[in-house]
C-alpha cells in the first residue's frame, strides 16, 4: 500500500495519524500536487491528496473513505465506533474540524494569488464559516478530555489534524490558541500521542 500525500496536508496528516494508531504498515510518498499535471492525477482523477493506491492498483480517496477503509481492515484501536448513532457523532465531528480547513484552505489560496484578483468578501465569508464552527468546537468540547463518548477517535484526530495546520498556516491571522481555550487544552493533551507529534506540519 502506498500513501501519496504532503507533509503539510492536514487530510493527509489525517490517514497518517491512522495508520499509525492502528501500527499499519504503508509507503509514504511525498508527491506535489500544485502542477496541473502532477503525479497523483493517473490514480486520483481529483488530483488531490491524500490518495492511497493499494497493493491491487485500486486508488481510494478522499481522507474520509481512506480512514473508513483503515479502520476497518483492522481491529487494532478502532477510532470509528460500530454503534450506528455514535459512528455519526464521530463523522460529524470529522465533517466539522474537516469543514474548519475546507474555508482555511480557501483563505489560504486567496491570500496567494495575484493581489488585483483578491476578494475581501470571498476571505471575510470563510473566516466567518470558520469562526462559527470555532465557537461551535469549543462549546460542544466544553470540559471533556475528548471530543465524543469520553472515548479516543476519529473525531480528536480529525480536530487535532484541523487545529495543528491552523497554527501553521494561520489563516486569516486566526489565533485559536487564545480564543478557544478547550480546542488548546485537546490539542495539548493530543500532543501526548506520538501518531500526533510526530505528524506536526513543518
Ligand atoms: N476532502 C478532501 C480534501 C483534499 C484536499 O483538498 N487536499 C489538498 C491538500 S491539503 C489538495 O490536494 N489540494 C490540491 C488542489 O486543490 O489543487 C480530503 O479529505 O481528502
Amino acid at each position: 500500500m502506498k500513501l501519496l500525500g504532503g507533509t503539510i496536508s492536514p487530510y493527509t496528516r489525517k490517514v497518517r495519524v491512522v495508520l499509525a494508531e492502528k501500527k499499519i504498515d504503508c509507503d509514504f510518498e511525498i508527491v506535489d500536487v500544485n502542477p496541473v499535471d502532477n503525479p497523483v492525477n493517473p490514480h486520483n482523477p481529483l488530483g488531490k491528496v491524500p490518495t492511497l493506491v493499494l497493493d491491487d492498483g485500486t486508488a481510494l480517496y478522499d481522507s474520509r473513505v481512506i480512514v473508513e477503509f483503515l479502520d476497518s481492515v483492522s481491529p487494532i484501536s478502532r477510532l470509528i465506533p460500530d454503534d450506528n448513532r455514535e459512528r455519526v457523532a464521530v463523522r460529524r465531528w470529522e465533517a466539522l474540524a474537516d469543514g474548519v480547513l475546507d474555508a482555511g484552505l480557501l483563505v489560504r489560496y486567496e491570500s496567494i494569488r495575484d493581489k488585483k484578483e483578491q476578494s475581501q468578501a470571498w476571505s471575510d465569508k470563510q473566516l466567518a464559516r470558520m469562526k462559527r464552527s470555532m465557537a461551535q468546537i469549543e462549546k460542544e468540547l466544553g470540559e471533556r478530555t475528548w471530543c465524543r463518548a469520553d472515548r479516543y477517535s476519529l473525531a480528536d484526530i480529525a480536530l487535532a489534524c484541523c487545529m495543528g495546520w491552523l497554527d501553521f498556516r494561520k489563516p486569516g491571522g486566526v489565533d485559536w490558541r487564545s480564543d478557544y481555550p478547550a480546542v488548546a487544552r485537546h490539542y495539548d493533551k493530543m500532543m501526548e500521542r506520538p501518531a500526533i507529534a510526530d505528524t506536526v506540519p513543518k
